[in-house]
């Protein structure tokens, strides 16, 4: 048995030696550590010998066993590690010193806008939801105090889908009441004032010039709270312009009508492109409409379940909605609407940087 070993030894040195792929080594194994190898095979004559030397017999051919198994480990990481340098050697070299010719892509201007604002109003306490775009008349029309027939319809024509009672929303005021369902709660109970602006699309069926899109952007906000007046609407309006445009933008609020504030007004921002002297992109009046807001009408609230019939004044709140494609066209002196829905990547690239 013993010279038996000796010579299974040397024979697969000497074959081990020979191996140089993954292949071949697998081969080499299952001759000798398989089921059917010559390992198992001298178990099965080990049966046949003496009792006596069975011990020292068995003691041989497990240390064959073992010798076997480790060689062949420290064969396989060799291979391994000579498969790998040749796949490093084989792969085209490069010098990371030169400089990069990569076209990186860039968040959209009215995206940037967007992610600004969002950062502007949570550093103030504010929740930022997401809506739909698709919804129904009631929440786009009904729960903002604009019955079916109302003349203010006019004023936001949109686009029906062929599934009953559904379209695409034509401002963000469509979320309001889901909103004040959604922290109600929150407010009624634990005294949470509700913050929450909510960025989305809007569409409207519009004759599209300069200013007008018919797919567009607005972001909304609401403040519910006990006590909340005109001077907080004020507040919250300033900061935010003078946080966006970081330099002093004159402003001006005048009356205007929504059925769902009360009063409301129109928060106008001097052209920044004429500099108020009158261009094509303000109408040629110097003012662009950039946020209509107000506070929000008695019938809103009770429709959104904050205020009871009893009493309809418990809590009150201001809302507005900026028109952030507006907003994204004077922060970056875009002379014309149409530019930001054009898919110009020359056009949209520039912003990379901002
Ligand atoms: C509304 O949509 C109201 N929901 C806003 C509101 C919210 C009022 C809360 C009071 C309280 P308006 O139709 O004026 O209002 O649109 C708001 C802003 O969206 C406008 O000032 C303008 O900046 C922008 N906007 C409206 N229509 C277009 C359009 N066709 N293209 C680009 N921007 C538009």
């Amino acid at each position: 048995m013993k010279d038996r070993i000796e010579e299974l030894k040397k024979r697969f040195a000497n074959e081990l030696s020979g191996v140089s792929d993954q292949k071949t080594l697998e081969d080499l194994r299952l001759a000798f550590l398989s089921k059917k190898g010559q390992v198992s095979q001298l178990m099965q004559e080990l049966a046949k010998i003496p009792n006596e030397q069975k011990k020292e017999a068995g003691a041989l051919i497990n240390s064959f066993k073992q010798e076997v198994s480790q060689k062949f480990d420290e064969k396989l990481s060799e291979i391994r590690k000579m498969e790998e340098q040749c796949l490093i050697d084989s792969t085209e070299s490069y010098d990371e010193s030169l400089p990069e010719n990569i076209r990186r892509g860039s968040y959209h201007p009215i995206s940037l806008v967007q992610r600004e604002l969002e950062g502007i109003f949570e550093s103030m306490g504010f929740d930022v939801e997401d809506y739909s775009e698709i919804v129904d008349d009631y929440h786009c029309f009904e729960a903002l105090n604009i019955p079916k027939f109302h003349p203010a319809r006019d004023m936001q024509d949109t686009y029906y889908l062929t599934t009953p009672n559904q379209l695409l929303k034509s401002h963000t005021s469509a979320a309001q009441n889901a909103i004040m369902y959604k922290y109600g709660k929150l407010l009624k109970e634990n005294g949470r004032p509700i913050r929450a602006v909510f960025p989305g699309r809007c569409f409207r069926n519009e004759a599209i010039d300069a200013c007008h899109e018919n797919t567009f952007f607005q972001m909304e906000g609401i403040m519910i709270d006990k006590n909340i007046s005109i001077s907080n609407l004020i507040y919250f309006m300033k900061t935010m312009l003078s946080e966006v445009f970081k330099r002093d933008v004159t402003v001006r609020l005048r009356p205007g009508f929504f059925p769902f504030v009360e009063p409301g007004f129109e928060l106008d921002i001097q052209c920044l492109i004429c500099g108020g002297k009158g261009c094509s992109s303000c109408k040629n009046s110097g003012w662009l409409e950039l946020c209509p807001c107000g506070m929000i009408h008695p019938n809103v609230l009770k429709y959104g379940g904050i205020n009871s019939e009893e009493d309809p004044y418990e809590y009150t709140g201001f809302a507005f909605g900026l028109g952030l494609t507006r907003l994204a066209m004077m922060k970056y002196q875009v002379k014309d609407i149409r530019t930001f829905n054009e898919g110009d990547l020359s056009a949209l690239s520039q912003f990379i940087s901002c």
